[in-house]
């Protein structure tokens, strides 16, 4: 499955994946072998492929003439495509899609080579050893389009609501293979139409914008998560030969003051961060295995997902959209030091993968607010340049939510001007003793009188401690169930509690798996801080988590 709707009336669009392709490793013990392996799917999850950091050429065949779309989901971490044998497209990070057109192909056969690459080197700033793993392989699916001489490339629609009544900004971007006749786009939502007129477009992308009024229509929030359609269609002649569907929900973000805005009503956010990460699947999560995944979230009271770190599959926010789970999104990166930002692949590794997040998500209603940089430089002068850079990209891109970046500089962080909302990740407890209250509001007070960040709204973006699932100890030891859920305890009690506190995020669902380069120190080269384990087994913190939330929610609620 692409999406959880239907993409396209029009365009024929197949899955390419869902499927056994071939698989080759370039390097190691089974170079040049071939295997039949499942697609999408991480090599890690393959017998004996569980530690290779190499190269492996996936190949598939399939019938197709005239103009072909190829569109990759998500390849870990760097792609190259060929389509028979000639390179067709490159692409740096596994989190964000790319697409590579095919002109003219002859009618019969062809074979699709992707050769997925998860090394880490000099050329790959953002995937590098870390605290997740950065697996290797198809991890999202590759579809196949039909086009003809122009296509619609997306459509963008931004909702506000003036006068008491729901607007919208639409954006449609057309690309034209090449000079044609003319032609004409129209845009169909909740039964009304904004038809541009008929144009001969040059070759290239064209940009199609407009407003639309709409009476009627049912806001989206977490309570009523409302979705409605857009439909682009271009048509010669009165006769439709492209179109794209995307989905959106009527919902407006913004701050005033210590709040985040919702629809006009202020978020109290009880969430949870979470990798994509899974024993059995790597980060090529199945659907079912990501709505598994979104129901503890929901059963533990969360009303909202940190995708830790990076964009996340857009058929989990399909999922939030659907059932009314705010995303906090945010690029890829985790934990960067200056050394590492000063990469000189990193300024265009990062900006791309901000780009094609918020061009590629940006429909999504669920997704109420960006983040960028996780845990980077941002208690440098050339990190605040990086972070001011890709904030402004956003801004460019998107009027619409509020951004912020988590930060774990203390009291050292220069960048809390450039963000609508201020962000920390805290661990007392757990790194430090200090109480978490006391901590929390030391920082809190550091943050309205010595920053820019004075009066914004304040999210502590995560929060928590480690638990080796089925580790039971009667006097509570580190990494036992019990410590884990005593501290947590404590932290969540704080922070649920402190009333200049926009919400906050538990660190985090579940264990993960990290790469064996980063930290072996880490019990079981894990990241044991999971709520649930790798295999999504509750540990006593589960309880304790859920308890809290729902006693945080009946607060708000009474307020
Ligand atoms: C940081 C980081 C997380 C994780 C966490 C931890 O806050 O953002 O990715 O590494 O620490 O487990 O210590």
């Amino acid at each position: 499955m692409i999406r959880t709707f239907q993409t396209h009336r029009v365009r024929r669009q197949e899955e390419l994946t869902d499927k056994l392709w071939d698989f080759t490793p370039l390097q190691g013990e089974s170079a040049g072998k071939t295997f039949s392996v499942f697609t999408p799917s991480c090599w890690e999850s393959y017998p004996g492929f569980g530690l290779y950091r190499g190269r492996g050429r996936y190949a598939t065949r399939f019938e197709a003439e005239g103009n072909l779309r190829i569109v990759c989901k998500g390849v870990s971490h760097t792609a190259e495509v060929y389509f028979d044998g000639e390179k067709i497209a490159a692409h740096y990070n596994a989190y964000t899609a790319f697409s590579a057109l095919v002109r003219g192909a002859a009618a019969g056969e062809h074979t699709l080579e992707i050769v997925a690459d998860n090394r880490f080197s000099p050329e790959s700033a953002l995937h590098v050893p870390n605290d997740y793993m950065s697996y290797g392989g198809i991890s999202r699916p590759v579809a196949l389009e039909r086009v003809e001489t122009c296509y619609i490339r997306y459509v963008h629609v931004a909702p506000f609501r003036r006068g008491g009544t729901w607007r919208a900004a639409v954006e449609v971007c057309v690309d034209n293979l090449c000079e044609g006749g003319p032609v004409s786009l129209s845009v169909r939502i909740a039964g009304k139409e904004l038809a541009f007129p008929e144009s001969v477009l040059p070759a290239g992308e064209r940009r199609f914008a407009g407003e639309m009024t709409f009476e009627g229509v049912r806001a989206w929030s977490p309570a009523e998560p409302a979705l409605y359609t857009a439909e682009a269609v271009l048509s010669r002649g009165g006769v439709p030969f492209d179109d794209l569907i995307d989905r959106f929900g009527f919902r407006e973000v913004r701050t005033e003051g210590k709040q985040i805005l919702l629809n006009g009503a202020p978020l109290r956010i009880r969430g949870v961060c979470r990798h994509e990460d899974h024993p059995q699947f790597g980060c090529a999560l199945p659907l079912s295995a990501m709505a598994a995944d979104l129901a503890l979230l929901r059963d533990l009271g969360a009303n909202s997902v940190r995708t830790a770190h990076y964009p996340n599959d857009e058929r989990f926010l399909d999922l939030c959209d659907e059932t009314g789970v705010l995303v906090w999104e945010e690029n890829h990166a985790r934990g960067l030091s200056l050394e590492q930002m000063q990469n000189p692949r990193f300024e265009e590794q990062a900006e791309q993968v901000t780009r094609e997040m918020a061009q590629q998500h940006f429909n999504h209603p669920s997704v109420y607010i960006w983040g960028i940089l996780n845990e980077c430089a941002s208690d440098s002068e050339y990190g605040k340049a990086c972070y001011e850079k890709q904030f402004s990209i956003l801004r460019a891109l998107d009027r619409t939510r509020p951004r912020s970046f988590a930060s774990c500089k203390f009291k050292t962080d220069r960048c809390f001007g450039l963000p609508e909302v201020v962000s920390y990740n805290i661990y007392p407890q757990w790194y430090h003793d200090t109480p978490a209250g006391e901590y929390l509001a030391d920082l809190y007070g550091w943050v309205q009188a010595a920053t820019e960040g004075a009066g914004k709204p304040f999210l502590v973006t995560e929060i928590g401690a480690g638990g080796l699932y089925g580790y039971r100890s009667p006097y509570a030891a580190k990494w036992s169930e019990e410590r884990q859920a005593k501290i947590l305890e404590e932290q969540l009690s704080a922070v649920l509690r402190f009333p200049d506190c926009a919400g906050v995020y538990v660190w985090q669902l579940c264990d993960i798996r990290v790469s064996e380069e980063w930290w072996g120190g880490r019990p079981r080269t894990m990241n044991n801080k999971g709520i649930v384990d790798e295999y999504r087994r509750p540990k006593l913190c589960y309880e304790v988590v859920k308890r809290l939330f729902a006693a945080g929610r009946a607060r708000t609620e009474r307020t």
